[in-house]
């Protein structure tokens, strides 16, 4: 990701989400709009909506095989969430199929959790993205409830917490919503260089590029605000301008 960011000067992570009645429209979709705004990005991310009807290893790898012909990492955002058996098939599927790195709930814990998962991706070259703390407002009722930190006794919130493991576990990245840029700054406080904030939700959720930066976001994902304008490419570049001039 550093490399892809600092060779594209971009931190503009596209998330495509797109709909369309058939999988063939949606694949010619989508490597439409990869082909129009692939300069302005630093790297590409699909979600289960995309994969489901283009298939892992038919549209879904072509999207991957085509963003990589670009210069750019993929990311798969499964939001991992099952015991670590079937977590590790699920994230060993997606790297077979070329993704560089999965989304992961933090939720499950560790052991016979995300163990497994952090141990396939590192094997393999691969990277691990923990979610922290969530964009929309029902992340308050599970990210952002007040837990008893075991190891302390006191009570803090769940994404505290989060971004603790986060750093104990070596993750790759943490998901903090750009609609709670206070919620960036305190986890960017935990996690300092070592954990890179990934931060969805401006534009469309009302987070704003220049504040969510500011606050600590390394990378900003995008959907709504370039899939859907009328010239998508423009809105990749005028978002990518504008998080390079926050920084
Ligand atoms: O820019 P949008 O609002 O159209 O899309 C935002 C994208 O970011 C979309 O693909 C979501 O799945 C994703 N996202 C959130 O919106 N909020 C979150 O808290 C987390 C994610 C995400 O990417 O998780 C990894």
């Amino acid at each position: 990701m550093e490399d892809a960011s600092a060779k594209m000067k971009s931190s503009i992570i596209l998330a495509l989400d797109l709909e369309e009645d058939k999988p063939t429209r949606l694949l010619s979709h989508s490597l439409r709009l990869l082909e129009a705004t692939h300069p302005y990005l630093c790297a590409l991310k699909l979600n289960r909506q995309a994969v489901l009807p283009l298939g892992l290893f038919q549209g879904a790898k072509k999207l991957v095989d085509r963003a990589h012909d670009y210069g750019l990492p993929v990311i798969m955002d499964a939001k991992i969430n099952d015991i670590g058996n079937t977590n590790r098939l699920i994230a060993e599927y997606y790297f077979r199929a070329g993704f560089d790195a999965v989304i992961a709930s933090a939720f499950i814990g560790w052991e016979e959790g995300l163990q497994p998962v952090f141990e396939t991706a590192h094997r393999l070259q691969k990277g691990v993205i923990v979610l922290v703390y969530m964009s929309h407002r029902g992340s308050a009722e599970g990210f952002g409830q007040l837990v008893q930190n075991p190891k302390t006794g006191k009570l803090e919130p769940q994404y505290r917490i989060f971004a603790q493991k986060a750093l104990e576990w070596r993750a790759d990245g943490a998901v903090v919503g750009a609609t709670y840029p206070e919620k960036i700054r305190e986890t960017n406080k935990i996690l300092g260089d070592r954990v890179p904030i990934y931060s969805p939700g401006v534009g469309a959720q009302g987070g704003d590029v220049a504040t969510a930066v500011k606050a600590g976001a390394r990378y900003l994902i995008v959907g709504r605000t370039i899939v859907q304008a009328k010239e998508p490419d423009q809105a990749a570049k005028d978002l990518r301008d504008k998080a390079q001039k926050s920084r």
